[in-house]
């Protein structure tokens, strides 16, 4: 059943007392740490932002809600929202069992009454939910390699509601938004969703959006989850407020929304709809794709661009909001305004820069014009993606004892430090056992531990914008390959193989080590009793026989420059 807007949503938590009480008899229960994403599901189940669902579903609710779209009432849902445990987690609780839900600190946030267990078929959620069982889209992948295989339901009484240290003023439940648009009397309320900064074209279609509504706004982002690789909320919750002084005064508003997108695409679309029927809008602006996955494993997209508008406008009355479907707005140079695509006069010049373009620009440092975006919005993605040349960067240095890293290593560093800019560590082998990994030996579960914190170490410098220079043995690929992935989310991986020879390290022998080796007085020696896996593909391969280390560090240098990483 629809609330009207003036009135209240039904929230599942209980009173102060009773919360007090169900927290001091929680201790005993089982209990379940919820992932990132059951918090977010969690949030908006107990604050309304799901009405009309009152708990995790149970098996009758999920099967028809896959099938088709229909919770076991047959109200319109869908999408599942499900309780996913471990199998470990769900041999010990049965149906009629309470079981305490807490956030990832330990805090009791719920008790789920289980009424159902079972183990869901994977592959059909995928295929009738998400279109295929393909885990190129981000939510099949979620739902094959991180969700776990059973399935708790069952209703859920609210303790309390998570913990957000951050934008607090901006959140809003759905009765604080439908108390505040009853305060102001905004009766028509047009709401954007969106996992994206906003630039001119979109605060241009909201502002037309809400024109042609006779409505006033409300800019709602999602800062739960959303896809994987998307600018992160901080980010653009700042560009957000810098675009809300561009609307007429008291038109628009905003708040974030704690929702963990599923990228589902038209099904997305209706359940985006009912969540903000929920929150006390009578509007929403479908746009273009809307809530798109990208491409499928085959390269083409997983919907049609305008499926999410149809599958709505099919279930509008049932949803109780209007659709205001939008076309893109394009920039007419010629005109020097935005129009909506199908209205721009023939043969007029139309600018458009896409995100990917974006992106580059914004990476290499190139000009972002005016008309694209708010200088505001352009200036605080500056700062989150400043150019090559200024982020933060790891250059790995791998190779047998005594084939030269360090000395090399040292070389990078002090070129580095006399360009100046950046903070550098350089994180040597040797160094690292004596501060880091003093209790580690030489087995294979020490050496990769000790290879995982320095890249741990690494990863951190990388992210705040520093340069760390790492010269460990590091002789298994896998856990480079690790390290790697570990890095690169922050900023370049630069592997360096120092290649001098086993025969060559031995004939130097600096350090004595290998004769101690032969004489099997130090085991498990890299290179003469313990394997090395050659680098296969690393950005740079140096030969160190015949060759000045100040070459061999110039070469390092010269694929920083080459990579953009260091400004030539
Ligand atoms: S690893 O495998 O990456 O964890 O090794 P690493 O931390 O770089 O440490 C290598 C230095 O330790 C000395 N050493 C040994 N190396 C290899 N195998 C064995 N068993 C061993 N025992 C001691 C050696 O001096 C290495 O120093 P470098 O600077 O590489 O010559």
């Amino acid at each position: 059943m629809q609330i009207p807007n003036h009135a209240p949503i039904p929230e599942l938590f209980v009173s102060y007392e009773s919360a007090q009480k169900l927290k001091a008899e929680a201790g005993d229960l089982p209990s379940w740490d919820l992932s990132p994403r059951q918090i977010c599901d969690l949030e908006l189940l107990m604050n309304g932002g799901f009405h009309p669902l009152k708990g995790f579903m149970t098996e009758a609710d999920y099967d028809g809600v896959v099938e088709e779209m229909r919770l076991e009432s047959g109200a319109l849902w869908p999408i599942p929202i499900t309780l996913d445990v471990s199998q470990a987690f769900a041999d010990g609780v049965e149906p009629g069992q309470d079981i305490a839900l807490r956030d990832q600190e330990g805090v009791i946030l719920a008790i789920l009454s289980v009424t159902d267990k079972w183990s869901p078929d994977k592959a059909r959620e995928a295929e009738k939910v998400f279109g295929a069982d393909d885990i190129a889209h981000p939510s099949v992948n979620y739902l094959h390699n991180t969700a776990g295989p059973v399935y708790l339901g069952g209703p859920v009484t609210g303790i309390q509601a998570p913990v957000h240290y951050d934008f607090k003023a901006r959140r809003d439940t759905p009765n604080e938004l439908r108390a505040y648009f009853r305060k102001l009397g905004w009766r028509r309320v047009v709401a954007f969703q969106t996992r994206n900064p906003l630039h001119r074209a979109h605060q241009e279609l909201t502002f037309r959006a809400a024109r042609e509504a006779q409505a006033n706004l409300l800019i709602h982002p999602v800062v739960g989850l959303t896809k994987p690789g998307d600018v992160d909320h901080f980010t653009r919750v700042r560009c957000y407020e810098a675009v809300l002084d561009k609307y007429p005064a008291a038109t628009t508003t905003m708040s974030l929304l704690n929702l963990a997108m599923r990228m589902a695409g038209p099904r997305e679309a209706v359940w985006h709809g009912l969540i903000r029927k929920n929150h006390g809008c009578t509007h929403m602006i479908v746009g273009r794709d809307h809530a798109g996955p990208g491409k499928n494993s085959a390269g083409d997209e997983f919907y049609g661009p305008y499926d999410a508008q149809e599958l709505f406008r099919t279930h509008q009355e049932e949803i109780g909001i209007e659709m205001v479907d939008f076309k893109q707005m394009v920039y007419v140079q010629d005109r020097a305004q935005y129009e909506a695509a199908d209205e721009v006069p023939e043969g007029a010049t139309v600018l458009n820069i896409s995100g990917t373009e974006l992106r580059r620009r914004l990476r290499e440092g190139l000009e972002i014009p005016e008309w694209f975006s708010f200088p505001e919005v352009v200036s605080e993605l500056r700062r989150r993606y400043p150019p090559r040349s200024q982020q933060g960067f790891t250059v790995f240095f791998t190779g047998f004892s005594g084939s030269g890293k360090s000395t090399i290593a040292n070389a990078l560093l002090t070129k580095l430090m006399e360009m100046g800019g950046r903070p550098v560590t350089l994180l040597d082998g040797d160094i690292v056992r004596k501060n880091l990994s003093s209790e580690l030996g030489f087995s294979k579960e020490h050496r990769d531990l000790n290879i995982r914190r320095i890249g741990f170490v690494a990863s951190e410098i990388t992210k705040n914008g520093g340069i760390a220079i790492c010269a460990p043995i590091a002789p298994y690929a896998a856990t480079r390959r690790a390290v790697r992935e570990e890095i690169e989310q922050y900023g370049a991986f630069v592997e360096v193989h120092v290649a001098t020879s086993i025969e060559e390290c031995e004939r130097r022998d600096r350090k004595g080590l290998y004769r101690l080796a032969r004489e099997g007085k130090i085991k498990e020696f890299t290179g003469i009793s313990d394997p090395y896996d050659r680098p296969e593909d690393p950005e740079v391969r140096l030969d160190t026989e015949n060759v000045e280390v100040d070459h061999c560090a110039h070469q390092v240098f010269l694929k920083l420059e080459q990579m953009g990483l260091v400004a030539a």
